[in-house]
């Protein structure tokens, strides 16, 4: 489905490994590393990880301390981004266990060994030290049965959980008036491209972190938009999986209707490892199993020639009127040369290739009732669940009174909203005017939306740019120029966006369980212009901390 940012600028997802704790009496033992060429872990792939973990020139427990070191460089001190929230306590011993499972028996998967950071709404078992709260004070503490769907697949793959990531509270369903990328917890997380610039959100933690290699790759949930923004603004390449193709199981809810897990990273070919093992169908979550048979390789996807032949179409109409993307000249500028890229690489580009229903998408408001309606009932259901929350709070309206309990803690000055919160209390479970939004929703955005654009044109995909669009995947796009005029982002006065040299991305968007072709789309375009490589952060925003000074040390 696809809204502006206005609509609501959501943004908004993981389980357990029994690896045996290793003693760290055995240290792994790295070759000679005088020659060695380390790679630069700003940009580091999952691929170049492994080349240099099998060839022994450093270890998980290396990268595990070495992404340690440049978190603590940059989350609280210097431009202070906060974009993490809380260390795996057990990270360390995960990973020398790995270590010496690859000596053993090899490595399970490309993420074996590898360090990933969640999104703090992707539940670990308390077990493992880390805290799942969605950034609020009122799940501090709480232990969860067990671990989310998609972590239990990724301990299995042989991933290291880093850590978890700061986001919007509640992946942005708490009050309207918040900025993209506070919590109570974490608070202001800021983009790491200009100084107090906007994340987007919600998984604003988890893009920052990205962004600048404070992790190898992480994860986020999107429920309008929350992955795809901070993949645009952060200059990323992000994937929103269609609802039912990553379990949502463990995930704090905001509706099993919308909500959805998915890797954001720094390139295409790390975004399709993740989701090749991310994806699948779980028993925990029902909306799995109507996915197709088998999960793809997406990693056979990844073709340079894969726009040749290809039939792009653009959605004018759904930007055209959008106060970020539609009339800023800078945007309208990297599109364009999009667009030729595309020609260039061999596709057509229908252009336009209007959605039927893209005027009533811009004045629907029946997504904002859904989402009030189902986040009372589930995410009363996630509380009522956890095995323990020394907070006392077991529903949504023990949330709200907690809030208004503790304001130093959840009510500071300048982020006191709690509307959403209010709005979804009010509501009175999925009556008919619900099921009614729903139905509205699917036939606006799929059924007269996407879906009818896609067959009118006999297109493949959708191309949009970024900000704002609940689309996949999303891939780098271009940056603002320095002398861009900076303007208060539409979080609030406390960031800005757009800013001098701030990244906006360019989206690839089809229809249900079409993430391989977009995926190989996204990719011929990322290898045509490797924009991601073309700026880098801020100087005080680029960690130094490289392998050179943790290997051997
Ligand atoms: C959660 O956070 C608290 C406070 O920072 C900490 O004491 C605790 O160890 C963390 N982990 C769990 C599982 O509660
Ligand atoms: C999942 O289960 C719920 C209730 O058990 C049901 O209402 C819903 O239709 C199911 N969804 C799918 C996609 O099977
Ligand atoms: C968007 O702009 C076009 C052209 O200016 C106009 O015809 C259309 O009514 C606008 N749509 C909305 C939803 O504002
Ligand atoms: C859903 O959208 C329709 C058409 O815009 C509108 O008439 C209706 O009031 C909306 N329903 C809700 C619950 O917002
Ligand atoms: C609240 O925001 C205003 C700007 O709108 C700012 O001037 C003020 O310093 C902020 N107060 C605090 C305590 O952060
Ligand atoms: C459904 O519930 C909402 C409040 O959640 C209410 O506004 C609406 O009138 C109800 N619809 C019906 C048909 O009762
Ligand atoms: C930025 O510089 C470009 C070319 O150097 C110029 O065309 C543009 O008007 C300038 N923009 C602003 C906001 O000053
Ligand atoms: C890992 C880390 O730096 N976590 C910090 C996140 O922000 C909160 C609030 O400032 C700190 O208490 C944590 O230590």
């Amino acid at each position: 489905m696809l809204f502006t940012w206005r609509t609501r600028a959501l943004t908004a997802l993981l389980a357990y490994l029994a690896i045996t704790r290793a003693t760290c009496s055995e240290p792994v033992s790295v070759a000679a590393t005088a020659k060695v060429q380390f790679p630069d872990l700003y940009e580091a792939s999952i691929l170049e990880l492994q080349e240099g973990l099998d060839a022994g020139h450093f270890s998980s427990v290396d990268l595990v301390k070495a992404y340690f070191a440049r978190i603590d460089e940059v989350n609280l001190k210097g431009p202070a981004l906060r974009a993490v929230l809380e260390l795996n306590p057990s990270a360390l011993a995960q990973a020398a266990a790995l270590d010496i499972e690859r000596k053993i028996s090899g490595k399970r998967s490309e993420l074996h060994g590898i360090p990933i950071l969640l999104k703090d709404n992707i539940a670990t078992i308390a077990a493992e030290g880390l805290n799942t709260t969605a950034g609020s004070f009122s799940l501090l503490g709480s232990v969860v049965p067990e671990d989310a769907g998609v972590v239990k697949r990724l301990r299995k793959a042989g991933a290291i959980v880093l850590g978890k990531a700061n986001l919007s509270e509640f992946a942005h369903f708490r009050g309207n008036a918040l900025p993209s990328g506070w919590s109570g917890r974490g608070g202001q997380c800021t983009n790491a491209y200009f100084p107090n610039a906007d994340p987007c959100g919600s998984s604003s933690g988890s893009g920052v972190a990205a962004s600048i290699g404070l992790a190898a790759v992480t994860l986020g949930t999107e429920t309008d938009g929350s992955i795809t923004c901070p993949t645009s603004n952060n200059n990323l390449a992000g994937i929103k999986p269609t609802v039912g193709l990553t379990s949502r199981a463990g995930v704090i809810p905001i509706s099993e209707h919308q909500d959805t897990v998915g890797p954001i990273t720094r390139s295409l070919t790390d975004a399709a490892i993740v989701l090749s093992i991310i994806a699948g169908k779980d028993p925990n979550d029902n909306f799995t199993l109507a996915q197709p048979a088998v999960v793809p390789d997406f990693t056979k996807a990844l073709k340079a020639g894969a726009l040749r032949g290809a039939r792009i179409g653009v959605p004018r109409r759904v930007f055209l009127n959008d106060s970020i993307s539609g009339n800023d000249p800078f945007v309208n500028v990297v599109f364009e040369e999009a667009l030729a890229t595309l020609r260039k690489l061999g596709a057509t580009v229908v252009d336009p290739a209007d959605l039927p229903s893209a005027d009533e998408i811009a004045v629907s408001n029946n997504e904002t009732f859904v989402l009030d309606v189902d986040f009372k009932i589930q995410l009363n259901s996630y509380y009522a669940g956890l095995l323990k929350n020394p907070s006392g709070v077991r529903n949504l309206a023990e949330l709200i009174a907690f809030d208004i309990a503790n304001p130093n803690l959840e009510l500071p000055v300048n982020f006191t909203s709690q509307d959403i919160l209010v709005e979804s209390q009010a509501t009175t479970g999925r009556n008919s005017t619900f099921f009614q939004s729903l139905a509205f929703d699917k036939d606006l955005g799929a059924t007269r939306g996407i879906d009818a654009a896609l067959k009118a044109f006999n297109l493949d995909a959708l191309i949009l740019p970024a900000p704002g669009f609940t689309t996949v995947p999303a891939v780098p796009l271009g940056f603002y120029p320095d002398n861009q005029t900076v303007i208060p982002g539409s979080a609030g006065p406390l960031t800005v966006y757009p800013a001098p040299g701030v990244p906006i991305g360019l989206s690839f968007l089809g229809t249900a369980f079409s993430e391989f072709s977009l995926i190989s789309f996204a990719f011929a375009y990322e290898q045509a212009t490797h924009t991601r490589l073309a700026r880098r952060a801020f100087p005080a925003a680029i960690p130094t901390t490289q392998l050179a000074d943790i290997v051997g040390k």
